[in-house]
């Protein structure tokens, strides 16, 4: 991994831990948002309306956040509208790259370039900050409209609504105020958790981390035994922000992450609740276990130093659930 440094390739600059060895994610640094007539959103500036082929996303198909995007993407009927650049899953000095010796991996299908960072600094030449995925990319003004997963979803979830006429809403207005709270602790304990016990260079910080992880799946368990979906009886976005890190979890988090008192497998209610969404239209497409694999334990050299790809539970996402 590397940073962009005044719009220079910076190889050394990683991504985990810090001298007190807890992980920390950066912040996002575009955060505009499309909305349907081109009014600003809740941050950064307007002059983004929502249009058919005009906005192309940048992702890997490893990466729990950018497969978030994909999955609304999937979901709201967007596939012909927005389309996708895959990255290789290797992620190593050069960055996230559009190598395609790789099945799946498509390169850089709008500007054939090199790197995940060239998108970056045709958007602003002089960057200083990471270069991650999602990336949504504004194909007419030739720059990023936003690299937050978070907000990419929630303009996906209603902004092209009368493009498509898919008025699915996974977010709400009854059910926000809810979701939030259940968004905040599955972020900070589920989502980002493994990623704190994995990347934990001393004992303490990865002790909570897995503690909490733990902790929250136990709750998650408890609340799916109750009600079909997270929210209750209505799938929603906190649905499919668990999602991507409940599919990832046998495979890669709880061996290469250390996440092991507890395979997803073993929680009842929570791997049929993830069959269940996995088998949902759509979705199913999006998971790529291949990239996932080959991406943790391939590019984590700190933790994986030899970079061997263990044999790996053999998972049945297929098999039939109970949620209705
Ligand atoms: N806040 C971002 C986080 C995205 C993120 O951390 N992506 C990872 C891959 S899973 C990445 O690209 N990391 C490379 C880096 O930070 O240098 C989001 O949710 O969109």
């Amino acid at each position: 991994m590397g940073k962009l440094i005044d719009g220079r390739w910076s190889a050394d600059g990683n991504g985990s831990a810090p001298t007190d060895g807890a992980f920390r994610r950066a912040e996002s640094t575009f955060r505009n948002w499309v909305t349907p007539d081109g009014a600003p959103g809740p941050s950064g500036q307007g002059g983004f309306r929502a249009e058919a082929g005009r906005y192309h996303l940048y992702v890997s198909y490893a990466c729990p956040w950018a497969h978030r995007t994909l999955i609304f993407r999937a979901l709201k009927g967007l596939t012909d509208l927005i389309g996708v650049s895959v990255t290789h899953p290797d992620l190593l000095d050069d960055g996230w790259t559009f190598r395609t010796d790789f099945p799946g991996a498509t390169g850089d299908t709008l500007h054939g370039t090199e790197f995940l960072r060239d998108i970056y600094l045709r958007a602003e030449p002089g960057m200083t900050g990471r270069v991650s995925t999602p990336v949504l990319w504004d194909g007419k003004r030739g720059t990023i409209v936003s690299n937050e997963s978070a907000e990419i979803i929630r303009m996906f979830n209603s902004a092209f609504d009368h493009l498509t006429g898919n008025t699915d809403d996974y977010w709400p207005e009854d059910l926000r105020a809810a979701i939030e709270p259940v968004n905040a602790r599955i972020y900070d304990t589920v989502n980002n958790g493994v990623y704190k016990a994995g990347f934990a260079t001393r004992q303490g910080p990865y002790d909570a981390a897995v503690a909490a992880l733990f902790d929250s799946l136990d709750w998650l368990e408890d609340r799916l035994s109750r009600q079909r979906w997270l929210m209750g009886d209505r799938l929603a976005e906190a649905d499919w922000r668990l999602f991507p890190t409940l599919v990832r979890f046998d495979s890669v988090y709880h061996t290469h992450f250390k996440c092991n008192r507890r395979r997803l497998i073993d929680y009842e209610n929570l791997w049929d609740y993830t069959r269940a969404l996995y088998q949902h239209p759509g979705v199913a497409a999006t998971v790529r276990l291949d990239h996932i694999v080959r991406h943790y334990y391939f590019s984590h050299e700190s933790i994986n130093p030899h970079r061997i790809i263990p044999i790996n539970p053999i998972l049945d996402f297929d098999s039939p659930h109970r949620r209705g």
